[in-house]
């Protein structure tokens, strides 16, 4: 990371390189894509086409999934709309091989896609689906996105000719990353003692599955922070080795504390996805997965309660370096509050400031939050540089 301070303009400029890190499904790309809405010229037309084609073929998987998932609740599509599902999947297996000027689906599947959209048989399924309580075991065996919805709902405007998708369109699309991507832009912030700061961004997104992680440590070297992205609306879901996945996310984040090329770095925790979140606890108790969790069901505390957790496995590496025990950071604040963390451990406090909650999708909280992690990891290389 580099810093100067030009004379001309009294204007500092300092390099950061951030990394996001985290999970399959996490919601890394989603930060990234509001980056380059944000700070840079945003989708460009072949972006658009390309989401263009990911949203129909999103459309006719998500039927195909939600007319196999009907047996699962017990419900039927009626007698005439049997066939549908049979036109569709080859239309589908045609997509998948399809390039970039790939046309939209024929006609006649739009109204298959449309007629078993709206029958009853088929919404009864989605119904079940959204509910809280079906719907971790529905995804899990069917893997129905959770953005399903957002699209199938607008099929009226997605099924038009001239349909060209919108910003918020291509920032609900879920496609795993499998190639690394790089974004570096410029953003003007303030440093705490008021002095006008221009900040270089570089930031890379990089997979979160399985098979894509071993690559993580070659994007290591220079790193001013780690942005990692945990989803707290998995907090009721359960991988297919039966571990609950918001777990899982958890312990991935501890690995990566413990990794060498990392252990330096500071690392910014996003606990993400808190609208789907607050959707979910209103039929799902948190405790019922997370037993150390005795507070409310209320969002600001559940988010409190993993801020801690979270707080306490960031510190945690420090103060096995420095031999002193460990405090359970996240049994502690089982009641959501941390002011009532048992021995109030300075480490976690300190981290706590390290932690944010976030919506990705929402692109005006997402401005706020990008400059408030640039001014704060500004703020400790200035620190550290001893420049102010
Ligand atoms: N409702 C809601 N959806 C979100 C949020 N963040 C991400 N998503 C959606 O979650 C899905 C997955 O997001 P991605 O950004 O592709 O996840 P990722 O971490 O890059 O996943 P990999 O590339 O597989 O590692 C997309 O459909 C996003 O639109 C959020 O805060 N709220
Ligand atoms: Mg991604």
């Amino acid at each position: 990371m580099g810093g100067a301070c030009s004379s001309r303009s009294q204007v500092h400029e300092s390099e950061l390189k951030l990394l996001l890190l985290g999970g399959a499904n996490v919601g890394k790309s989603t930060i990234f894509k509001q980056m380059r809405l944000l700070y840079k010229e945003g989708f460009e037309e072949k972006d658009r086409d390309w989401a263009r084609g990911c949203i129909h073929e999103n459309i006719m998987e998500t039927l195909i999934d939600l007319d196999a998932a009907t047996d699962d609740f017990g419900v039927e599509v009626l007698e005439e709309n049997e066939e549908l599902v049979d036109e569709i999947k080859p239309e589908l297996l045609s997509y998948k091989v399809r390039d970039m000027t790939k046309p939209a689906p024929r006609l006649e599947i739009w109204d298959s896609l449309e007629r078993l959209w709206n029958d009853p048989g088929i919404q009864a399924a989605f119904q079940e689906i959204q509910h809280p309580t079906h719907q971790e075991a529905a995804r899990k065996d069917r893997n129905i996105a959770i953005s399903t919805g957002y699209f199938l709902k607008q099929l009226d405007r997605i099924k038009r000719e001239d349909f060209v998708p919108t910003d918020d369109d291509i920032l609900h699309l879920r496609r795993s990353t499998s190639d690394s991507e790089r974004i570096d832009f410029k953003m003007e912030v303030m440093t705490l003692v008021g002095m006008p700061a221009v900040l270089k961004i570089d930031c890379v997104d990089v997979g979160g599955q399985a098979h894509e992680r071993t690559e993580w440590p070659r994007h290591a070297e220079g790193v001013s922070a780690v942005l990692y992205v945990l989803s707290l609306s998995e907090f009721c879901s359960f991988g297919q080795n039966g571990a609950n996945v918001l777990q899982s996310q958890l312990d991935l984040l501890e690995m990566v504390r413990e990794t060498e090329c990392f252990g330096q770095t500071t690392i910014i925790v996003l606990l993400n996805k808190v609208d789907i979140l607050e959707a979910k606890l209103k039929g799902l108790n948190l405790s019922d997965t997370f037993p150390d969790y005795t507070g409310n069901n209320d969002r600001d505390d559940v988010v409190n309660f993993f801020k801690v957790k979270v707080a306490g496995i960031l510190s945690r590496k420090k103060e096995d370096q420095n031999g002193q025990p460990l405090p359970d950071a996240g049994s502690a604040s089982a009641n959501g509050d941390h002011q009532d963390m048992e021995g109030g451990s300075k480490e976690v406090e300190a981290q706590m400031g390290n932690i944010i909650a976030t919506c990705a999708t929402d692109t005006e909280l997402m401005r706020n939050i990008i400059e408030r992690i640039g001014q704060s990891i500004l703020q400790k290389t200035l620190a550290e540089s001893k420049f102010f």
